[in-house]
């Protein structure tokens, strides 16, 4: 009998300057590396030299660049104002580019103004390790009063306002500045924000609702489609981080809805889905299983992780396997996808708690070593498992 098909395990490298190196990669047992050109601004094309550069240096040690997260989108594009068409042609020359390579697939955001959103990057955990972490009340105290967003109050309930008040008094500046640099943190070896800038963003946004959003990102993905399609490379969007909106932003891939929309809109099967359980999972509205099976084969990437929601909505980042959503039955449904189109999707163990040797040194928030690879070694034994009892039903 021939053996079902596996995921491809992959791991993400910020580059030569993370502190996890390829060498500790290779340890992990992930083939696959997920990387991005992070110092190449926003909005330029990504050179044909510098990709070539970057996939000869995974490549010496063996290892093979899978995926490619992210070519970031430029504002411009997302508002659809200034030289977004500019934009969009160079974001096609990238994408040309990375077909070159002979990288496959290309991960995304269509996140307004700031990608993934935190409050704490380092939320205690009761074995010792730390998490990150997403809290209602801080975000409201960024948003009132450090960031002081014309109201902004009024994108919260009274009792958070009132909540976010009091705490308020009680941060010292020192506190206040901690929350601001965790909320605007960003991508390690991108360009970090202020809160002027944010400022700034946020104001591009005043007329653009959910709608408004959407049909920008149809737009895009009507342009860059049928490049990629042509050149062999697969899209793949990442969900919203958090899956809400927040700073008083539109969200336009929170949930199945969202996502059902930009397929059906730009029928193109190089358009499709980074199925990132984290970022999904931290929405109690999400059925994690039940969006596998129906995206089907228009997930492209995975990003395997966990949250445990408290009941105001607040969240910290789990163990892979613990956490409110249900990995083992999420796996399965993407095995099963497998075996029914004949693929072996690239999955990368998404974030992972600082722990052990890693409390002593300083990593990228959610990307050091050791915290990903108990999630890599958990998720790839719960793969063995369900393989083989699929097997054996067969
Ligand atoms: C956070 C990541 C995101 C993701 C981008 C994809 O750790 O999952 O930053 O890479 O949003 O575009």
């Amino acid at each position: 009998m021939k053996p079902l098909i596996a995921m491809e395990q992959t791991w993400r490298w910020f580059g030569p300057n993370d502190p996890v190196s390829l060498q500790d990669i290779k340890q992990t047992g992930a083939t696959g590396i997920v990387s991005a050109l992070h110092h190449v601004p926003h909005g330029a094309i990504w050179e044909l030299n510098e990709l070539l550069e970057r996939k000869a240096i995974i490549e010496k040690m063996g290892l093979t660049w899978s995926v490619v997260e992210s070519i970031t989108v430029h504002e411009s594009i997302k508002t659809r104002t200034g030289n977004y068409k500019d934009y969009i042609e160079k974001y096609k020359t990238s994408i040309r580019n990375v077909a070159k390579c002979g990288i496959p697939i290309i991960t995304y955001n269509f996140m307004p103004v700031n990608d993934w959103t935190r409050t704490s990057l380092n939320y205690p955990m009761t074995d010792g390790s730390l998490a990150l972490y997403f809290d209602w009340i801080d975000l409201a105290v960024f948003d009132i009063y450090i960031l002081k967003r014309p109201r902004a109050e009024t994108s919260y309930p009274e009792k958070t306002v009132l909540a976010a008040e009091q705490l308020f008094k009680t941060y010292s500046q020192e506190q206040l500045d901690a929350i601001a640099s965790v909320v605007m943190f960003g991508i390690p070896g991108e360009a970090r924000t202020t809160t002027t800038m944010m400022l700034e963003k946020l104001a591009t946004y005043t007329h653009i609702d959910h709608a408004a959003l959407q049909e920008n990102l149809c737009h895009f993905l009507s342009e860059i489609s049928p490049v990629a399609e042509e050149c062999g490379v697969k899209l793949a969007i990442h969900p919203d981080d958090p899956p809400f909106p927040i700073l008083g932003l539109p969200r336009i891939m929170s949930n199945l809805e969202d996502m059902e929309h930009i397929l059906q809109k730009v029928q193109n099967p190089a358009n499709g889905i980074c199925f990132c359980t984290g970022s999904l999972g931290a929405s109690e509205k999400n059925n994690l299983p039940a969006m596998v099976k129906a995206l089907g084969n228009r997930i492209h990437f995975v990003h395997l992780r966990n949250t445990k929601r408290d009941q105001d909505g607040n969240f910290f980042e789990a163990d892979h396997l613990g956490g409110d959503s249900d990995m083992y039955a999420v796996v399965k449904e993407i095995l099963k996808i497998q075996q029914e189109y004949q693929v072996s999707l690239p999955f990368r163990p998404d974030h992972g708690h600082q722990m052990l040797d890693d409390l002593k040194k300083v990593t990228n928030p959610g990307y050091s070593a050791i915290g990903r690879l108990r999630g890599l070694a958990e998720l790839r034994g719960l793969e063995l498992g369900i393989l083989r009892s699929l097997e054996e039903q067969l």
